[in-house]
């Protein structure tokens, strides 16, 4: 039976203290790396969840400091650098993103930046004594995040907020970084909720298909979700921007199905709209949102209100907590191992 990978996902709220403490004791040390690396345009960099990750920290980077920023994998930099770094473009500042700090791809990019461009980056890692580390020029280290178990849980969620410092410290943005500061507490209190939530769903019906929705940094999320779900439980799994579900994905909607989405303030009127037509179109919805309207409820089959008072762009780790517990409920429901998932390692390296 899986421990490591549950203990991990249990214990982010402690360690998202630890991110706060970090952001707080380095306050000066980051504000001087954003001196240095003065940029009006941001590419974040990763693989698997963490490219994930870069997706979700692009777009609320871009949100909290109204600079251009964007995402992509370490191989698209490794193989077509230059449609992502024109040489003629020498305002981008990249964030490459690793737990191990040891990804190939991503030391391939990280070699294309700084050996072949002449240019330097942050490194955002668990591990300080990892070769992504030893090359960045403005290294961001999260120790306690880092995990035994090969899928990433707590890494994720720990870097992004740490990212989200980044950005609050970047944009001089005190009221954010409060906020920011309450986002364990109320993560102790979404954990004590939602396990037995998970249990509830997927006890509701034999789903054997999972799509994970949501817009701007939520899309990253959800992107993350269904890697979750397809890891650990070896499930058929997507992840759209939820309106584009509507644009041909939504033919395979059917009572198999269990839909979730991820619901900001900045589109819940939209997104409403969207849950309303899957569940006449026979999904299981499961909506997970800041606060539901009757509108909203009456559209879900499962709910889960956080009730933060906090922005979007505060709020959005907090959505992690049920999505991890969904999915290792799921695989220990199928007699699967979360702590050893079928054909994965915990870095892939490649010689
Ligand atoms: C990235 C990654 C993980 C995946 C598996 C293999 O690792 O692709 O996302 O779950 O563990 O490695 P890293 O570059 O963040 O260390």
């Amino acid at each position: 039976m899986a421990d490591s990978t549950l203990g991990e996902i249990l214990s982010q709220p402690e360690v998202w203290r630890d991110v706060q403490q970090i952001a707080t004791e380095d306050r000066n040390k980051i504000q001087h790396y954003l001196d240095l690396s003065a940029h009006d345009d941001t590419l974040f960099v990763g693989c698997g969840t963490s490219y994930y990750l870069a997706q979700a920290a692009a777009s609320v980077y871009a949100l909290i400091t109204s600079q251009r920023a964007r995402a992509t994998t370490a191989s698209e930099v490794m193989l077509f650098p230059d449609t992502l770094l024109p040489e003629s473009e020498k305002g981008t500042m990249p964030v490459l993103i690793s737990r191990s700090g040891t990804t190939t791809e991503v030391l391939y990019a990280a070699n294309e930046i700084k050996h072949r461009r002449g240019q330097v980056f942050f490194g955002v890692s668990c591990r300080s004594d990892s070769d992504l580390i030893r090359e960045s020029r403005f290294p961001l280290v999260v120790p306690s995040a880092d995990e035994q178990s090969v899928v990433m849980t707590r890494s994720f969620t720990s870097m992004l907020l740490l990212i989200q410092y980044l950005a609050a410290i970047r944009s001089g943005d005190d009221g954010l970084k409060e906020a920011l500061a309450q986002v364990p507490e109320h993560g102790e209190r979404v954990l004590e909720r939602t396990q037995e939530q998970a249990e509830k769903i997927l006890g509701s019906r034999r789903f054997t298909k999972f799509v994970f929705l949501g817009h701007g940094p939520f899309y990253g999320l959800a992107c993350e979700a269904m890697l979750k779900m397809k890891e650990m439980s070896l499930s058929i799994s997507e992840a759209y921007h939820s309106l584009e579900f509507r644009h041909g994905p939504m033919s395979i909607v059917d009572e198999d199905m269990l839909l979730t989405i991820l619901v900001s303030e900045r589109s819940r009127e939209e997104e409403t709209r969207l849950v309303k037509e899957m569940k006449a179109l026979g999904a299981t919805t499961y909506v997970i949102c800041e606060r539901a309207d009757t509108e909203l409820r009456s559209a879900s089959d499962h709910l889960l209100e956080l009730g933060t008072e906090l922005p979007d762009e505060a709020r959005l780790i907090l959505y992690m907590l049920p999505l991890q517990l969904l999915a290792y409920t799921h695989a220990v429901a199928k007699g699967l191992d979360p702590d050893h998932p079928k054909n994965l390692t915990q870095v892939v390296t490649l010689s």
